[in-house]
């Protein structure tokens, strides 16, 4: 005990150990396990350069727009380019090349849900969850390109177990369980504005998911990488759980990648307003680098173009393909870590006297990684633009934007677009939105066109309605 008090000492961190005396041998085995897993060498830098250090991120001095494809090709020649990068994207899927990706560890508090929020029901019509609409998208590319897309799942010490009975319960969603790969991401531990580590029970390091970045690490460790190369998965469709919208598997996406040779892309959204709360895709000495709407200087994000459009217009939807080769790059490469950000919060924990602190105000600081701070290390990125209407409506609060209600809409909005494209009739309100309830299932459609190709089984749609195609 002596000499981990010394070596705690060494990095000003000796507190973890402070109620050790009092702990059942089984509680006090279960604090060295967790004391084993601290990062003693990184520990001190991390005190100094972001708990201690408030502007610990570094904008670069100089940045400009990054380039992108645009939505829709806009000449002869990028329609010729997108028709290929489909034709290359199509044979990666259909090859067994490409797998879905989803990073669900999130606490996902603001929703006030309880539980996994990959399990929140907010299809507008059968109620589907995220975790089983994304399922059920991988089930449906698979069948269009008669292969199968494996699913891999990042969970964090906080929904693991829940996450993994959801799915057991629900069958995998037809999957198979041979198809689900669920692993954890890593964790953090939460330290005081001083510095120190803090204890959320005598026995119990207080900690926290170490941000989608982790996804990087945990993808190798887990041995999710590992079975990719087995299955020769080359691709991985990355995207957030709190978005029913997403195009899980992109032919045009992955073609325009893998054409390119990137070994990590994006998507990007058009962003509603200068202030959007959405990363900004810029370029840094030629590499497309993302700033998070907290540390863009407020000059950059309202400066316009001569047309009136944002100078700095690309918004990141954390959408992404990332190689698995890349993957495994990083981390061969040895000492593999992405900076951290620094986020001041109220953090439960046990005050020295024993108490346990509930705190009314913030009280220290949670570090974590954000997954696009990996793009500058990628040889080559792509970024191509995408609708809103058509991929974007994310689910985060209970209430106004961003909530349930809206993304139910959006997800109505998105089928009535697609049910007029193939010419049937919508009902629409005298604001313009549809005046029903309107879902249409992977199974059924996975895009605008494919539905045209159904056209002769869409019922006739009356107000009020709610119609499912599946
Ligand atoms: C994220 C982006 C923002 C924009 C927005 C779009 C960051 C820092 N900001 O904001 O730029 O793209 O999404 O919706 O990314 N997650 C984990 N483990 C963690 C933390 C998060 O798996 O430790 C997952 C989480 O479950 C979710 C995703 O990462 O799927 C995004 O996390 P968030 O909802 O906290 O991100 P948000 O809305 O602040």
């Amino acid at each position: 005990m002596e000499n981990l008090r010394k070596k705690l000492q060494l990095i000003n961190q000796s507190q973890v150990i402070d109620f050790m005396a009092e702990l059942s041998p089984d509680r006090k085995a279960s604090l060295l396990r967790q004391i084993e897993g601290l990062d003693f060498q990184k520990i001190p830098e991390w005190v100094e350069k972001y708990v201690k250090n408030e502007d610990c991120v570094k904008i670069p001095d100089h940045f400009d727009p990054a380039p992108s494809y645009p939505a829709r090709p806009n000449t002869a020649e990028q329609a010729k380019k997108y028709a290929e990068a489909v034709k290359i994207g199509e044979a990666v899927i259909s090859g067994g090349r490409a797998a879905g990706f989803v990073v669900a560890g999130g606490q996902g508090t603001r929703l006030g849900f309880d539980g996994p929020k990959g399990n929140y029901p907010i299809s507008p019509v059968e109620n589907k969850t995220l975790f089983r609409i994304f399922a059920e998208n991988l089930l449906a590319v698979g069948k269009k390109y008669n292969t199968t897309l494996p699913f891999y799942i990042m969970t964090s010490p906080l929904n693991d177990d829940a996450t993994v009975a959801i799915f057991q319960a629900a069958n995998y969603y037809g999957l198979g369980k041979e198809n689900v790969f669920i692993f954890q991401q890593g964790t953090l531990p939460n330290f005081d504005f001083d510095g120190n580590i803090l204890l959320s029970e005598k026995d119990q390091i207080a900690s926290s998911p170490d941000g989608h970045g982790g996804s990087l690490l945990a993808l190798y460790n887990s041995g999710a990488v590992a079975d990719m190369k087995k299955r020769g998965v080359e691709v991985l469709s990355y995207w957030q759980v709190d978005n029913p919208l997403i195009n899980a598997i992109d032919p045009l996406f992955i073609g325009l990648h893998v054409a390119d040779k990137a070994e990590m892309s994006s998507k990007a959204l058009l962003k509603a307003g200068p202030m959007e709360k959405v990363g900004n895709f810029c370029a840094v000495d030629g590499k497309v680098t993302v700033i998070e709407y907290s540390d863009l200087p407020d000059a950059a994000a309202h400066r316009k173009n001569d047309d009136g459009s944002l100078a700095f217009e690309l918004g990141s939807i954390g959408i992404h393909l990332i190689d698995v080769s890349f993957i495994e790059k990083l981390n061969n490469g040895g000492d593999f870590a992405l900076p951290l950000h620094r986020a001041v919060k109220k953090i439960p924990h046990m005050d020295k006297n024993g108490r346990r602190i509930q705190p009314e105000v913030p009280n220290g600081v949670k570090l974590e990684t954000f997954v696009f701070d990996a793009i500058p290390l990628a040889d080559r990125s792509v970024i191509l633009q995408t609708l809103r209407a058509e991929e974007f409506a994310p689910v985060k609060n209970a209430a106004g934007t961003d909530s349930a209600e809206v993304t139910r809409q959006m997800m109505t909005a998105r089928a009535a677009a697609w049910l007029e494209a193939a010419g049937a009739q919508v009902p629409r309100k005298p604001d313009g939105t549809p005046d029903c309830a309107l879902e249409i299932a992977p199974s059924f459609a996975l895009t605008a066109d494919d539905l045209k190709a159904r056209f002769n089984q869409i019922p006739k749609i009356k107000s009020g309605d709610e119609l499912y195609l599946g």
